[in-house]
């Protein structure tokens, strides 16, 4: 647009239209510099008699997606300079109107609330998804929001954070008109219609509020206290309460006092490191953007079991061709039946059509041969977890898969290296650690083998956004960034039963934490079967301690036949999913610790059980990253959270680990070394940590 240029903003005319665009990309976010470039073309809007009207829109791929959320670890930040902008933008006396594309969220749909008119392309999407990092909206968006949809919606947008389609927001009230065009050309025109109806400004401040019904707001508050981790929740319910209740100038009031105290919790310091880290996640060091993609038109996986099947459904639901292949008819029909009734499942609860069921349903081919595999461009071998077995599997892979396949394995523990060098083309090969269930967790490891070809690497991350996963690159070692933290997490946990601990105070410690799952109850629902035989695996190539009390509870409850949830007794016993204490697994836990000479004790309190369970995970993660097996103290944290029900509002464990104190670790984990001997190195501290505790640096920093 030809005009003034105010970088990022531009402030132009056409006729008696004047027009503001902003271009800050990516995403359009509001930084000190827009907010400084729309009040400069407002000071030129303002001085234009000559214009009836005024269009706001933005360049690129969406309208303002939001503040800039870097900007708010600026000590100095404050959201009131942006506040009364919107506050000048609302009272203009001639009509302004936002014209909308893209994602349309937190402070950009403020903006736009604050014009008098807004017009939208169909595509577009509206929300205000600030609880996510720990905030309300700080603009007013809970004030005006519901002026303009009423307290009910409203409520339900703040509180989840989650965007409306075009055609929602029309019916709701959130915008004027639906139209396809450029942004520019939509608001012109919108405009010229408006004109023509001698439209004046519509002020959202001064519109009346349709107010949610108490049971609406009592039920929302009392989910709000069920989040105590998420104080975000309650404190949006407030300011919805006030909207409808106090005037509009109370209202701001509260919302700012609120939002203010937000900014400064640590919960919303954790969330906003999270979204950073779960984007910062994508990138791998040293490749190049524009490195060439190998296109995948068509996924292959072997073993249509319950992890096989739960791969197949994300490349479904991407809308990608899938073939399961299956050793038997049985086994294969076992595993289409049980894609069919998760789909099913999702239906009934009013999640998919039925038409999306049969959709997906018809992307999925099964097959008996792997001759179905031959002009697959991504093949996955989901089978049991056995060297052996997967080693077989790999061969034959690297044998009908077309030359430029890339070929997957989804091991949750075993060398990809080795199973690389199986294949007979190890350059094709990467580790794809999908989590169970694995259509529904969010987490994918992506394991680079010492061959893999950069393009490979590159091409699976890319996927991995595609079919809605976040994503973090692991080097080769046991059990990778997750699984080898879980280990020594699942270790403690058994030596403080065998030493006198409930399996219920394990998990109680951590949960009231803000954990999902204690370790038992995780391990239970996993399957202790799993668990125990990736660690009789782990045995069998010399990779545990020589201490026969290692993990010896799992195995012990194994052998037992006690696999968890699906044989109704594990470390706990079952009515349906719901743990009760079991007498027997403390019958035999003091039994082994007996046996193997351990010093038992009352019973490990809270404190020493959060300790014990979280400062060798910790201390585990800074081992990875010494090593480089993870390339940054943050994608650690997003494994965990994203894959082990860490608690988001923590930030993760190399977050949390600074918010502690690096120096208290260090010393809690000499003082369990002092109290309990350390000849297997448990309590021996990762170098970094030593490193990083005499250098007064913390972790955060690490790297940078
Ligand atoms: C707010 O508005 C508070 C107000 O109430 C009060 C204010 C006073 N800030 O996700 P992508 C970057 S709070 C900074 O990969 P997609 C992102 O880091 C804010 N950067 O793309 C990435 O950078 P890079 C409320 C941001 O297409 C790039 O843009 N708004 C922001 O999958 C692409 O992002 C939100 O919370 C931001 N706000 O998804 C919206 N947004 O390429 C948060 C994006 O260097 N954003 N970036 O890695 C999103 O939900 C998604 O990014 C979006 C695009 C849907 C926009």
């Amino acid at each position: 647009m030809s005009g003034l240029k105010i970088a990022p903003v531009t402030f132009g005319r056409e006729g008696r239209i004047g027009l503001i665009l902003i271009d800050n990309p990516p995403v359009n976010a509001i930084s000190g510099a827009v907010i400084a470039g729309l009040t400069e073309a407002l000071n030129r809007f303002e001085a234009a008699d000559d214009l009836d009207v005024l269009v706001l829109y933005c360049a690129g791929r969406t309208f303002v997606a939001g503040a800039d959320i870097a900007i708010f670890e600026d000590p100095g930040f404050s959201a009131q300079p942006f506040n009364t902008l919107l506050a000048r933008i609302e009272s203009q006396s001639r009509p302004v109107v936002a014209a909308l594309h893209g994602t349309v969220l937190g402070g950009g749909l403020e903006l736009a609330m604050a014009c008098h008119h807004r017009v939208a392309r169909p595509g577009t999407r509206l929300g205000l998804p600030e609880v996510k990092i720990g905030l309300i909206p700080g603009s007013l968006g809970t004030q005006r929001l519901p002026r303009l949809v009423g307290a009910d919606l409203a409520l339900e947008m703040i509180t989840n954070g989650r965007m409306i389609d075009a055609a929602k927001a029309l019916q709701s009230g959130l915008i004027d008109v639906i139209t396809d065009g450029e942004p520019r050309a939509i608001g012109l025109e919108a405009l010229t219609a408006l004109l023509a109806l001698g439209a004046s400004p519509r002020r959202t401040s001064q519109l009346g509020v349709r107010p949610a019904s108490p049971e609406v707001l009592d039920k929302a508050e009392a989910a709000a206290s069920k989040k105590p981790g998420w104080p975000q929740l309650a404190a949006a319910v407030r300011c919805v309460r006030a909207a409808q209740t106090l005037p509009y100038a109370e209202g701001e009031v509260m919302e700012a006092a609120e939002f203010e105290r937000l900014l400064s919790s640590p919960s919303s310091k954790a969330l906003r490191h999270l979204f950073f880290a779960e984007r910062e996640a994508s990138k791998i060091p040293g490749l190049a953007r524009e490195t060439t993609l190998r296109p995948i038109r068509k996924v292959g996986i072997v073993g249509a079991g319950t992890m096989g099947g739960g791969i197949a459904m994300n490349f479904a639901n991407a809308g990608i061709p899938t073939v399961l292949v299956e050793v038997n008819a049985e086994a294969l029909q076992r595993g289409l039946d049980l894609v069919r009734k998760n789909y099913e499942a999702s239906a009934a609860k009013g999640w998919l059509t039925a038409g999306q069921v049969s959709q997906r349903m018809g992307l999925l081919q099964g097959a008996l041969d792997y001759a179905a595999l031959a002009d697959c461009d991504l093949v996955i071998e989901a089978v049991f977890e056995n060297l052996a077995l997967k080693q077989e599997v790999c061969a034959k892979l690297g044998a009908v898969a077309r030359p430029g396949a890339i070929i997957a394995t989804n091991t949750s523990t075993l060398d990809v290296d080795v199973l690389a060098r199986a294949t007979g083309r190890p350059a094709d090969v990467v580790g794809m650690h999908f989590f169970s269930p694995a259509n529904v967790m969010r987490l994918l490891e992506v394991v680079r083998g010492a061959k893999t070809e950069p393009d490979v690497l590159a091409t699976v991350m890319k996927l991995a956004a595609a079919i809605g996963k976040v994503a973090v690159v692991s080097g080769v070692c046991y059990g990778f960034i997750g699984n080898r933290m879980a280990e020594v997490y699942m270790r403690e946990a058994d030596f403080m039963i065998m030493e006198g601990a409930e399996p219920a105070q394990v998990d109680a410690a951590v949960e009231s934490l803000g954990f999902a799952m204690g370790p038992c109850r995780m391990l239970d629902m996993a399957g202790v079967d799993v668990g125990a035989k990736a660690v009789i695996e782990h045995g069998k190539v010399g990779g545990l301690p020589d201490d026969p009390s290692y993990r010896a509870l799992v195995q012990q409850l194994f052998k037992l036949g006690r696999h968890g949830q699906k044989t109704a007794k594990g470390y706990y016993r079952y009515e349906g999913r719901t743990p009760a204490s079991d007498p027997e697994v403390m019958t035999m836990a003091r039994e082994l610790a007996d046996q193997y000479g351990m010093v038992r004790q009352q019973g490990p309190g809270a404190d020493e059980i959060v300790e014990r369970l979280l400062y060798p995970l910790i201390n585990e993660g800074l081992k990875i990253l010494e090593e480089g097996i993870a390339y940054r103290p943050e994608d650690i944290d997003v494994v965990w959270v994203a894959g082990y029900g860490f608690p988001d509002f923590r930030g993760g464990p190399m977050w949390m680990a600074d918010s502690i104190g690096l120096d208290v670790i260090a010393k809690r984990l000499a003082h369990y070394a002092a109290r309990r001997g350390d000849a297997h190195g448990y309590w021996k501290p990762a170098k970094l940590l030593l490193e990083l505790i005499a250098s007064n640096r913390p972790l955060a920093k690490w790297g940078r």
